[in-house]
């Protein structure tokens, strides 16, 4: 472990100079250090790439409870631009990032090794995990050689999960460059329905880039400036499918952008399931909003175009004031082809939720920033991040309600919980009780001046974990605090 103050000197040094810190803030400038010039956007061909799927990692042994893996995280060169490399950062070499498949009840052990030459640390986002295996934000994993062993007890129920790099003030460059993974937990109630499986079941990622004229990641904090949408590690790509019905589940590795998906024909999807997995009952959809972190699980039924129609996956989220629509407003293209055979279903009840629970505790935590740029600080509850702090003591056990606050009037936020899934009882004083924020939850977006209610049981494991805004940015400026779950009352102030 390091100490805190180096890592914000180190991390300073790394970064650059931290300015513009908020999406939709016009007065922020551009941040970017003057390198290279810039590779136009609207010089990349859109729609001529197929999308790659997620190479799944075969584990190096396995005994009857446990799958063992072997990772190393290194710098590779990927082709994301037609014709040229781009160095990036990778678990294993693979960008996209590589594809966990772990079963529950059934452990996974990861063994990561660092070639990096920053400190990492591993955070499988939605798990619910001993400490020791959380990949904190300052539980690093040394750069050039270090190793960790992470314990993934997979006691859950099936969830879409990932693991990206979370060190303090690192992980919004190291996650810009590439350092993600797919983690994918199934269990029976999942495998028993009778859903879209194997090459129609597919995992995206959906993360936005700026390139310099060599063809290289160009990384500032908060920058405005990244204009190239990549689905799967490619800028704007094709996606040939068969006229039959698509599971896709779409994962927001963004730093800093929010999404909100649509087909080009404006028709239906079915939202199966968001970050904890299915939800009880599939929801019809015309639009998909994606705050960074988030998953949406959709099913697309594609038998209803004839073969040869070509769709869009549009974003029409708020933009930047001056964000290209040519750009920005376009993600990927399905290419339908021919009907092939199809069995799967969609069935009208896909899960039974766990029992809410009575909650004993409320409490409140207003996110907030200064909006005018002057300050790189970022609070919650007026306080920034101190690893040294315990913010929040939970009973082990208990059932607490948390009213969370975005107190900017320009700057979006979202929040995520590590240890627990949660609920959103509420979102801006109206119920939540079906509809795509129905399900388990571990991220949930707050819009300027929204309020959410959420839910959560704190059992398992007891120790110390973190809430953050998932916009990277805002995180590497304090938007983060720790909770500690205790049995012995006696440890709690
Ligand atoms: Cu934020």
């Amino acid at each position: 472990m390091i100490q805190r103050r180096t890592v914000l000197k180190t991390g300073a040094a790394l970064t650059g100079a931290i300015g513009s810190a908020g999406l939709l803030v016009p007065a922020m400038a551009d941040t970017a250090p003057a390198q290279a010039a810039d590779l136009d956007p609207t010089t990349i061909p859109q729609f001529e790439q197929a999308m790659p799927l997620p190479k799944v990692l075969q584990p190096s042994s396995v005994s009857s409870t446990t799958s063992y893996y072997r990772i190393t995280m290194k710098e590779a060169d990927a082709q994301i631009l037609p014709g040229r490399l781009t160095r990036v950062r990778t678990f294993n070499g693979s960008f996209p990032g590589p594809l966990i498949k772990a079963v529950s009840g059934r452990r996974v052990v990861v063994q990561q090794t660092n070639q990096l030459s920053v400190p990492t640390s591993v955070h499988l986002h939605g798990a619910h995990v001993p400490e020791s295996s959380d990949g904190a934000p300052m539980d690093l994993v040394a750069a050039g050689g270090g190793t960790k062993t992470y314990t993934y007890p997979n006691s859950q129920p099936h969830a879409n999960m990932w693991f990206h790099d979370h060190a303090h003030h690192y992980e919004s460059e190291t996650v810009y460059r590439g350092l993600t993974g797919f983690y994918l937990l199934t269990d029976t109630v999942e495998q028993k329905l009778n859903l879209p499986t194997g090459a129609y079941d597919v995992p995206i990622a959906l993360s936005d880039a700026r390139f310099d004229d060599s063809g290289q990641l160009v990384y500032a904090m908060g920058d405005r400036m990244r204009r190239v949408l990549l689905a799967n590690g490619k800028p704007w790509p094709y996606f040939q499918v068969a006229a039959r019905k698509y599971r896709l589940r779409l994962y927001n590795t963004s730093n800093m952008r929010f999404y909100t998906l649509k087909l080009s024909d404006g028709s239906a999807m079915q939202q199966i399931g968001s970050d904890g997995g299915l939800l009880e009952k599939p929801v019809e959809v015309t639009s998909v909003p994606l705050s960074p972190g988030e998953r949406a699980d959709l099913v697309v039924d594609f038998s209803r175009y004839p073969a040869g129609t070509r769709l869009i996956l549009e974003n029409t989220a708020a933009r930047y004031p001056d964000d290209p629509a040519e750009q920005i407003g376009k993600v990927l293209q399905f290419r339908v082809g021919a009907p092939v055979a199809d069995s799967s279903t969609v069935p009208a009840t896909l899960r039974t939720l766990p029992a809410l629970g009575t909650a004993t505790v409320n409490r409140s935590f207003e996110l907030s920033m200064d909006e005018s740029g002057a300050s790189a600080d970022s609070f919650i509850n007026g306080k920034a991040y101190d690893m040294d702090r315990v913010d929040t003591e939970v009973e082990y056990g208990a059932t607490e309600i948390w009213t969370v606050r975005n107190t900017n009037t320009r700057v979006p936020h979202n929040f995520h919980m590590h240890l627990v899934q949660f609920r959103v009882l509420e979102r801006g004083g109206k119920p939540v009780t079906s509809g795509p924020e129905s399900g388990l939850k571990d991220t949930v977006s707050l819009m300027p001046g929204e309020t959410v209610k959420l839910q959560a049981t704190f059992t398992g494991y007891e120790g110390t974990y973190v809430y953050h805004c998932h916009m990277f940015d805002h995180a590497a400026m304090g938007m983060m605090a720790n909770f500690r779950v205790t049995k012995t009352p006696s440890a709690r102030r």
